[in-house]
Order: C-alpha cells, then sequence, then structure tokens
C-alpha cells in the first residue's frame, strides 16, 4: 500500500490530486502539506493535512518519517509569468522543495513524482510535435527550473536507484482551483469570464498555439506514471504528456458551441506573449503511449462541455 505525502497541495493540481489519490489510496494513507492551512476544507476534512514549508528538508523528513511516506508527489512551483517577477526566489522555491524530495527519498527509499512542463522547452526547440529528447534551453527561470528538477530527478536515479519520475506537463484546465500566475492561465479564466460576463480580455493573441490537457487527464496520467512497471520505462524525468493544442480562437468557437454570445477581444501582455512564443506548438507524447500507455480521454469539445456543465454549477452558488 502507498503511502503518500504531497507538498504543495492547496495548488490547482493539488487541490485535485488529493481527492483523487484519497479516493485511489485510502485516505489515511495520502497526507496533504501546504504552507499555511487556510486551505479548502477538503483537503483537511477527509485526510490527514499538515503545514509544511517545503524548503525546510528537516520538516519533510520528520514527517516522512512520521507516516511512514514511500512516496513524495511535489507540486512546489512559482509558475512562469509570476517567476519571471523574482527568478532568485523562484528557482530557490522551486528547487530547494525538488532536492529535499529527491534526498529525502534517497536516504528512505522513497519514489518521487515532480511534474515537468512544456515551459522546460525554449525558442530552439522543434516547434511542431516536439520530440521526447530535444534541445532544452528555456528561457524563462521557471522552465531552467523545470529542466534542472528533470536532470536532479535522472542523476538521483542513475546515482541512488530513486524511483523519480515525471510528466512535462501542457497548460492544465481545471474547474476547482484557479492556477496562479501562469502563462496558460486564460484557458482557464476564459471559461469563468464567459458564464459571468459572455465576453473575455485574452492576454495572449490569436495564433498562440499550446498543448494543453483537462484535469482529469492529467491526474490520471500522474497515477498511470507512478504505478507503471518501472522495467517498461526507458525515460523518467520527463515524458511529454498533452491531450490537445489550440490557440485562443479556438477555444472561443468551442465556448460559442454552449454560448453562442460569447465574445473574445484581446489585450496581450508582452511577459506572457514572449513565453507563449518561447513554448511548443504542440508536443509530441509517443513516448509516454509506448511506455505506460499514456492516453488522453478529452478533447477540446468534451473539456470544453463538462468546464461550462460545473462552472455554471459553481458560479450560481
Ligand atoms: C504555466 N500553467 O503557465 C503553467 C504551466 C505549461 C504551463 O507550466 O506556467
Amino acid at each position: 500500500m502507498k503511502k503518500i505525502l504531497v507538498i504543495g497541495a492547496a495548488g490547482q493540481i493539488g487541490s485535485e490530486l488529493v481527492p483523487f489519490l484519497r479516493n485511489i489510496y485510502g485516505a489515511q494513507y495520502v497526507v496533504a502539506t501546504d504552507l499555511h492551512d487556510n486551505v479548502m476544507p477538503e483537503l483537511k476534512e477527509t485526510g490527514p493535512f499538515e503545514v509544511l514549508d517545503a524548503m525546510d528538508g528537516k520538516a519533510m523528513y520528520d514527517l516522512v518519517k512520521k507516516y511512514n511516506i514511500d512516496t513524495i508527489f511535489n507540486l512546489v512551483a512559482v509558475l512562469s509569468a509570476k517567476g519571471e517577477a523574482n527568478p532568485q526566489l523562484s528557482w530557490k522555491i522551486n528547487m530547494d522543495c525538488v532536492f529535499n524530495a529527491l534526498e529525502i527519498s534517497r536516504q528512505t527509499r522513497g519514489a518521487v513524482f515532480t511534474p515537468s512542463s512544456i515551459g522546460a522547452f525554449g525558442p530552439t526547440t522543434p516547434p511542431d510535435h516536439t520530440p521526447q529528447d530535444t534541445v532544452m534551453r528555456p528561457t524563462t527561470i521557471y522552465g531552467i527550473s523545470k529542466v534542472a528538477a528533470e536532470l536532479l530527478g535522472d542523476y538521483y536515479y542513475l546515482k541512488y536507484g530513486v524511483d523519480a519520475r515525471g510528466l512535462r506537463y501542457p497548460g492544465i484546465i481545471s474547474n476547482v482551483t484557479l492556477p496562479g500566475g501562469g502563462t496558460t492561465d486564460y484557458a482557464v479564466e476564459i471559461y469563468y469570464e464567459a458564464i459571468k460576463n459572455k465576453n473575455f480580455m485574452c492576454n495572449l493573441s490569436p495564433g498562440t498555439y499550446l498543448d494543453m490537457m483537462y484535469m482529469p487527464d492529467a491526474l490520471n496520467a500522474a497515477v498511470q506514471l507512478m504505478e507503471a512497471d518501472p522495467g517498461t520505462l526507458i525515460h523518467r524525468n520527463c515524458f511529454n504528456v498533452t491531450a490537445m493544442s489550440f490557440d485562443p480562437e479556438m477555444i472561443a468557437t468551442a465556448i460559442r458551441k454552449h454560448i453562442p454570445e460569447f465574445r473574445i477581444d484581446y489585450d496581450v501582455d508582452p511577459i506572457k506573449q514572449a513565453i507563449a512564443n518561447s513554448w511548443p506548438n504542440s508536443m509530441d507524447d509517443s513516448a509516454a503511449r509506448k511506455e505506460w500507455f499514456w492516453r488522453a480521454k478529452y478533447d477540446l469539445q468534451t473539456m470544453t462541455a463538462d468546464m461550462i456543465e460545473k462552472l455554471t454549477v459553481k458560479l450560481q452558488k
């Protein structure tokens, strides 16, 4: 039976990954942690919750021993756009947490999941059907920290046998917790604004194609990878995974099938646009398909239908 520690549990992914993991492995075996206890009630009421500054390796080690943890899901990261406002702090937060998770897993013979991102690629990476193994020279501190984390994960596996695995996630779209400080955040915010105001001011320009994925697929991918037979893995840190690639005009068209009067206008954020321009248009995720049978279930149309259905209920409360 896995005993899991989730660090950064209150974020966009963690707030849905914790209940998802508790449902699979048993609530008492999934310890949620975050920097403060002002988190969504579900994290505290459905299983163990601890306040943890994941930059404090001793505190993380003590929790791992207290709960006899054998798997750490490290979801702590300052995202791409926010990281550019304070790159020094962003690097420290992102890397201290990764290093602590790997080093503790070395000492306790545990496994580690650390998400990477399309942000780990840069302007010299082939932008279409971006290969699993390719040029990675990102131009954001977020991307640089993600490449470094990928390399650290493989180092700890090769040198110490730590079962470190990860995914290069695209932009993730969800309806529970809003993302914060990401370049792909527009693809979440657009649904909220479409339902509330029937219009959206988009901060990325038309024609900005980015890989995206609906949260249910992102959660399945994380568990499927961590449950994969290690003998089938050629890669570990980290696998390209994607579900769709679209630009703002395409998501607006999909929304109009449900809200015909929806309008999109543009007020481009130059920082986010420059970051998005440095990222791929679409990734090749054939390595994940071959090595651990990855398949996305949601596309733009089915995601949009589900997002609008769920957010309509949520925003009426
Ligand atoms: C960001 N949502 O925009 C994150 C993600 C693929 C993008 O890493 O920074």
